[in-house]
């Protein structure tokens, strides 16, 4: 369960509503996530594809047959698409190419989703831009 959700939730007391929104809050800080571990392979994941300037690794918890997360190995102020700068062109484009590139390997090229959660609205929970490519069902929409 996302804090937004926590947040909207009509049971919700003041209390609830103002530690939901300092989670969110300290996770768009710009602090490190647990994807700085992935990226310097302290924490084990499992790759899909790397090059110099991306890594794509296998989602914790999947929502679909193929789940895989593509980020940029250099966060550069990127902790979600909403907060993306003319400086970003490149690496934006960069991602959603890789993403393609997830999709062949992954045998799913001819019918996938990619996903990208901004901000807390969103239910975004790690603030380290990431693309979430899906596949290997029929996906639905629209999507919740
Ligand atoms: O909700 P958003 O869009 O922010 O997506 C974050 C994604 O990161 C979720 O789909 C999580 O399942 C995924 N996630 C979280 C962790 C994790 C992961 N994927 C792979 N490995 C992970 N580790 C080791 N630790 C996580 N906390």
């Amino acid at each position: 369960q996302c804090a937004r959700r926590a947040m909207s939730r009509v049971s919700a007391t003041h209390d609830e509503e103002a530690a939901a929104r300092a989670v969110a809050t300290e996770a768009n800080s710009g602090a490190p996530t647990i994807f700085d571990k992935i990226i310097s392979k302290k924490i084990p994941s499992t790759i899909v594809y790397e090059d110099e300037k991306v890594l794509a690794f296998r989602d914790i918890n999947p929502q679909a047959p193929v789940h895989v997360l593509v980020i940029p190995k250099l966060r550069d102020g990127l902790t979600e698409l909403g907060k993306a700068e003319p400086r970003h062109e490149d690496i934006l484009g960069h991602l959603l190419h890789a993403s393609k590139i997830v999709a062949e390997k992954e045998g799913i090229v001819d019918g996938f989703r990619v996903v990208i959660n901004s901000g807390a609205t969103a239910c975004q929970s790690v603030y380290h831009l990431h693309l979430h490519v899906l596949g290997g069902r029929q996906m639905k929409w629209p999507p919740g």
